[in-house]
């Protein structure tokens, strides 16, 4: 028996890095699962409702809300964790690169609370966590798009957290430094950025996504940020 055994969650980006490492920490939790991603890996968890879903697509969202709450019952934490990133200067970045990390990063995450929420609200014990970024933290070189995308994710969460706290539903910003997935490592800094080899794990950030989920409903973490030792502080 765990703290977060029965609970339901659903999980956007849940088809590698970090999303299927929460994925598969919650699993391990006894949590009820919703993947959401555009491939719709089950990643083999047993009972998890797993579809093809875009979360540029909010009726793609509500249709997996749904699914989920029919098998399971109910819906209690949502992790808004897909998102894409593209780095370089801004006058290098094509439209497409700015609709794709704007769409996915702010819309994607809007989208899945926006369908998820009456169910967190109903349950009465709901948690809604962003995976944000340090990005979203503080401007940084060639990131300009990016950071602008989590910046919003921030305010959105920070800002639904006065709504919501009332409701007992706890809202909470995920803020990671570098973690050694396809996204840091192909579109996101690239093989050669200088932090790689200290770079976090998934599984680093899920512990991190677990501890959260499970403080003492009393109180709520509105966010944490940690980076690798590699990383400088960049002011
Ligand atoms: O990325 P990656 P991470 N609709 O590329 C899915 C943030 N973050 O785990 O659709 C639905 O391994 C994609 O699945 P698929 C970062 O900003 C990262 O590193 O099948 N799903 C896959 O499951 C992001 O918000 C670092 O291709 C979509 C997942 O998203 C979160 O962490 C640092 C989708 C991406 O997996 C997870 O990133 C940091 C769509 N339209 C914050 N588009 C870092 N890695 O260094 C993509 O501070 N996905």
């Amino acid at each position: 028996m765990t703290e977060l055994e029965g609970k339901v969650a659903l999980i956007t980006g849940a088809s590698r890095g970090i999303g299927a490492a929460v994925a598969r920490q919650l699993a391990a939790a006894n949590v009820k699962l919703g993947l959401a991603s555009r491939s719709g890996d089950d990643l083999g968890i047993e009972h998890a409702v797993a579809r093809q879903c875009d979360v540029r697509d909010p009726r793609q969202v509500d249709a997996l809300v749904a699914a989920v709450v029919e098998k399971h019952g109910g819906l209690d934490i949502v992790v808004a964790n897909a998102g894409v990133g593209a780095y370089g200067r801004f006058l290098d970045l094509s439209p497409e690169h700015l609709d794709e990390m704007i769409d996915v990063n702010v819309k994607g995450t809007l989208y899945a609370v926006r369908s998820a929420l009456p169910h967190l609200v109903r349950g009465g014990e709901g948690d809604i966590v962003t995976i944000a970024s340090e990005a979203g933290r503080r401007g940084l070189p060639y990131e300009a798009v990016y950071c602008a995308s989590k910046f919003a994710q921030v305010g959105f969460t920070r800002a639904l957290d006065h709504e919501l706290r009332e409701s007992g539903v706890r809202c909470t910003n995920v803020c990671p430094g570098g973690v050694a997935t396809d996204f840091a490592l192909e579109a996101g800094r690239g093989r050669t950025h200088d932090v790689l080899p200290g770079m976090m794990s998934a599984d680093d950030v899920a512990e991190v996504v677990v501890f959260v989920l499970t403080r003492p409903r009393n109180h709520r973490i509105l966010e944490t940020a940690f980076r690798p030792m590699t990383e400088p502080s960049w002011g």
